[in-house]
């Protein structure tokens, strides 16, 4: 089952079928036993006109947040140790990646409030004063207020590989600025946890060209989901649930640099695809 942000308020899809929902994001996510709830709205509820569906999911989409914080993980895959250890050379912080990779407590991170997220479809930004820029293409959790994981979507953490990599301190910088995150295009919903199996991808695409694709699967995370999450949730409360990207799986090649212009698609098995093009914000440029 999905739900979608969009204009008109709430949209479940569940087997082809879909249904406008009357009500508040926040409090419809983080109810218990939400897959539950959404599956009795869809036997006891009429479906919209497929017309009407396909105008509602053609239209704009919002990530699928509402007031909740976007925390992120990092390390997870060898792919991003490796990437890390390579940028942070010169200025002696590889081992800390290495350590933490192996490290029983996982690197978690402030990532983004909601008003920094873009959804599918929109704009995210590149920082001017950096050089070296990519997207990370992340499984995304939703974890309700008594910790348990509802739902999943996809998550695009935008990195400064260049700030990140001249001082390791300098990592909220590299990470948090005003649409540096991307969720979306939907809320998946099920009763069981995500397949392992779950192949992601990224294409970056130039003038319509891929200039880079690369593709792999969720189980190759050293972590379990259950283990950040619980980690996440050792000492901090969210009220309305939380959102934990868990870590990127792909890494441009070291002679890759987003430009303005560039489309990110990033393709979760069962969620859908997430789009967004990339771009200076022009209250900073
Ligand atoms: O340690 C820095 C950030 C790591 C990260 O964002 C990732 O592995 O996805
Ligand atoms: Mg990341």
């Amino acid at each position: 089952m999905k739900l979608y942000k969009i204009a008109k308020g709430i949209l479940l899809e569940h087997h082809n079928a879909a249904y406008i929902i009357d009500d508040e994001w926040d409090s419809l996510i983080n109810r218990d036993d939400l897959a539950g709830y959404l599956q009795a709205i869809s036997t006891d509820t009429t479906p919209i006109d497929n017309a009407v569906k396909s105008e509602y999911l053609n239209g704009q989409i919002s990530p699928p947040i509402g007031s909740q914080e976007v925390w992120a993980a990092g390390v997870t895959y060898l792919k991003s140790r490796d990437a890390r250890m390579e940028e942070s050379e010169t200025s002696g912080g590889a081992s800390l990646y290495d350590r933490v990779y192996d490290a029983p407590r996982p690197e978690l991170f402030f990532k983004a409030t909601a008003q920094r997220v873009a959804g599918h479809g929109a704009e995210v930004y590149i920082r001017k004063d950096s050089e070296w820029d990519v997207p990370e293409p992340e499984l995304t959790l939703f974890i309700n207020s008594k910790g348990s994981i509802q739902g999943y979507t996809i998550g695009n953490d935008m990195s400064s590989r260049s700030i990140e990599g001249e001082n390791a301190l300098y990592l909220p910088q590299a990470k948090i600025y005003e649409k540096s995150a991307a969720l979306g295009p939907c809320l998946l919903v099920t009763p069981e946890p995500i397949a392992l199996e779950s192949a992601i991808r990224m294409t970056i695409k130039r003038d319509g060209v891929a200039v880079y694709e690369d593709a792999t699967t969720i189980s190759r995370m050293k972590r379990s989901l259950t283990e950040l999450a619980g980690y996440l949730y050792r000492e901090c409360d969210f009220p309305a649930g939380c959102f934990l990207m868990t870590g990127t799986c792909l890494v441009p090649p070291p002679t890759f640099t987003l430009q303005p212009g560039d489309v990110a698609e990033i393709s979760i098995d069962g969620i859908g695809t997430l789009v967004n093009t990339i771009a200076l914000n022009p209250k900073h440029k």
